[in-house]
């Protein structure tokens, strides 16, 4: 440890035995208690201080074991755990988890789902365990604000058992209601679950902890099932060379005074020095630079929040870390970074390059473009989009640009001529770019709620054609003149009709079907029911129509059956693209229509 200076000590990873600390990631949706449950926990106000009390970024905070055991008493015997401590991740609730990669899988090790006991689950939350399931990392359940449960009596800082026992009948029987919900929950979505204190194998089960992040009760529970968990079923992943070239992935990019851009990283293995040469993941591909300085966190600090950094010589997995550097410009949030150190630059190149490669999406000729704030998002943002079969001309990371619109208006389809921005900013040259082009922009916090709102464009845009459509185009119906109904016989010729099927309508032309071809006798120039002019007649009424052009007893007679004439265009639009759209009789009538061409054409409309 000669090369590692006093500050370092801060670092929970700098003992000998090169167990890492575990790297924990809380989850769960907006305003359930994820920031204020990591504040309580590290003894900090950190939510107090956030715009709206909303988490916008990423953030890690190193808690060692001294303060773990601190926190949860009788629960947590330091001599019982070799582990450093826990590295927190927290996470916006708004936003997608999958930021968070290492090396193709997930950065955590275990997750803490935050849910709060009386809002239940809600949007984020099944998001958090999709992605979960999805990468098989462990978690327990935090059900949090137990507090707020009517009747409590709090217990501040008590293991939940203290708790429970000082409650009144009616107040636990509201909380467990509310717990018992939640294990529901739970095992709708494929896990099976139980209060925690009823868990043998935490592998096979999710344990669910009640806890109020604000009184701090059901905390010392939290904590003990993380460190037994970490301790018992993760000691091996743990076991890393902590001296060999540091791996960790970028959480924020950041301009420091006096540093210039900065990346925040959580180092997951090996270790990062001073004047090392690093790879980092970048927006124009890797890029090559050297360590100006190391600013690591005070203990239980925030790294998102922390003023006050120690500058260190090194730092050793897992940690979450400040790291300046030259170029550092393009570094893309959520995108690896590596130490060179013994190996040959080459070779990490390669290694950044093809893991960047694992997260690219795939592309269409034509599509619409997509941004998005960090590497994870515009996977998952990729993804959604795939499941929602909308394909993508290009997806990149970063504000939406000038470029970006130029790209989306050069799009065939009104609707690729749109950018979809995913928690990103619009450069002001880009916003004059949007005002005189047909690009549309959507912006949104919330995946899900980006799709929606593409796909709710999509769908106005498609009603609002085929509404056009149907407006111009010639509708089918098939009609009879009833016996002695006949009321002029020409000039107009004017008749009484039943209409079959379909929709009779005013100035259309009216055809006659002799043998296999339909004769024009004239064009309808009146529909009176009972007395009144109308425009148009459904099928199954009978009204008097007036006719120009036929002589009734020439080219028309009682009894006869009339068709709309319909254009050949018109039939095959109906037939191809609205058939959905028409009512069964009018799509009757079509058929017959087209049923008496094809037997003398079988390709017409087609
Ligand atoms: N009564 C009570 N209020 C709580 C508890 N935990 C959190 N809150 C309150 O709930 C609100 C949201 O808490 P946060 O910790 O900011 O929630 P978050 O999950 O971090 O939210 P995002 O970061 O926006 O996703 C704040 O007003 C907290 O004071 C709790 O246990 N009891
Ligand atoms: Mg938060």
């Amino acid at each position: 440890m000669s090369d590692t200076d006093a500050d370092a000590d801060a670092s929970p990873a700098t003992e000998s035995n090169a167990l890492r600390t575990p790297i924990v990631a809380v989850l769960g949706h907006v305003d359930h208690g994820k920031t204020t449950l990591l504040d309580k926990i590290r003894g900090s106000a950190v939510s107090e201080g956030e715009a709206g009390a909303i988490t916008q970024h990423i953030g890690a905070t190193a808690v060692p074991l001294e303060t773990v055991s601190q926190m949860a008493g009788s629960l947590v015997k330091p001599e019982d755990f070799d582990l450093p401590g826990l590295l927190f991740i927290d996470t916006p609730g708004h936003h997608s988890f999958s930021t968070l990669r290492s090396r193709g899988g997930a950065l955590a090790d275990i997750a803490i789902v935050v849910v709060d006991v009386n809002d239940g689950f809600q949007p984020q939350t099944l998001e958090a365990l999709d992605i979960l399931k999805r990468t098989g990392t462990p978690f327990v359940v935090a059900a949090n604000k137990i507090d707020t449960t009517p009747g409590w009596n709090p217990q501040d800082g008590s293991p939940i058992q203290g708790s429970y026992d000082s409650q009144s009948d009616s107040a636990r029987g509201r909380l467990d209601e509310n717990l018992y919900e939640i294990i529901g929950n739970l095992s709708d979505e494929g896990f099976s679950a139980d209060l925690y204190w009823r868990v043998q194998n935490f592998q096979k089960n999710v344990g669910v902890v009640p806890l109020s992040a604000m009184t701090g009760e059901g905390i010392p529970d939290l904590l003990a099932v993380l460190m037994g968990l970490s301790q018992r079923y993760m000691k091996e992943e743990m076991e890393i060379d902590v001296s060999g070239p540091g791996a960790g992935t970028v959480l924020e990019v950041k301009e420091e005074r006096g540093f210039g851009a900065t990346v925040d990283v959580v180092l997951y293995d090996g270790s990062v020095r001073e004047d090392d040469v690093i790879v980092v993941g970048g927006v124009n591909g890797p890029i090559v630079t050297e360590v100006r300085a190391l600013l690591q966190p005070r203990p239980n600090a925030e790294i998102r929040t922390e003023k006050r950094f120690d500058k260190v010589e090194e730092v050793r997995a897992a940690a979450g870390i400040k790291i300046a550097a030259p170029d550092l410009d393009d570094a893309m949030a959520g995108a690896p970074i590596r130490v060179v150190r013994d190996r040959s630059e080459e070779e990490v190149i390669e290694d950044v390059t093809s893991e960047l490669a694992e997260i690219e999406v795939d592309t269409a000729d034509e599509g619409v473009v997509v941004k998005a704030d960090t590497l994870g998002s515009l996977e998952a943002m990729a993804n959604a989009l795939k499941e929602a079969e909308v394909p993508i001309l290009r997806a990149e990371v970063g504000d939406v640009a000038p470029r970006d619109v130029a790209v989306a208006s050069t799009a065939r389809e009104m609707e690729n001529k749109v950018i979809l921005g995913f928690s990103v900013d619009v450069l002001p040259n880009a916003e004059d770019e949007l005002e005189t082009s047909e690009v549309r922009l959507f912006r949104d916090d919330v995946i899900y709620q980006l799709v929606e709102e593409y796909e709710e464009f999509i769908d106005e845009r498609q009603r609002a054609q085929q509404e056009t459509v149907m407006d111009k185009i010639i509708r089918p119906c098939r009609f009879r003149i009833l016996e002695d109904h006949v009321f002029r016989q020409s000039g107009p010729a004017v008749v009484g009709v039943e209409v079959m099927s379909g929709t009779l309508k005013n100035n259309t032309n009216v055809a006659k079907w002799e043998g296999n071809k339909p004769t024009r006798v004239g064009q309808l120039s009146g529909i009176q029911e009972q007395g009144e002019d109308v425009s148009e007649v459904r099928a199954g009424n009978r009204v008097s129509i007036a006719i120009d052009g036929p002589t009734v007893g020439r080219q028309i007679e009682e009894g006869d059956e009339l068709w709309t004439e319909l254009p050949e265009k018109h039939a095959k639009i109906l037939e191809q693209e609205l058939s959905d759209e028409i009512p069964a009789d009018e799509l009757e009538a079509l058929t017959g229509y087209l049923n008496k061409h094809r037997r003398r054409d079988p390709f017409w409309g087609k």
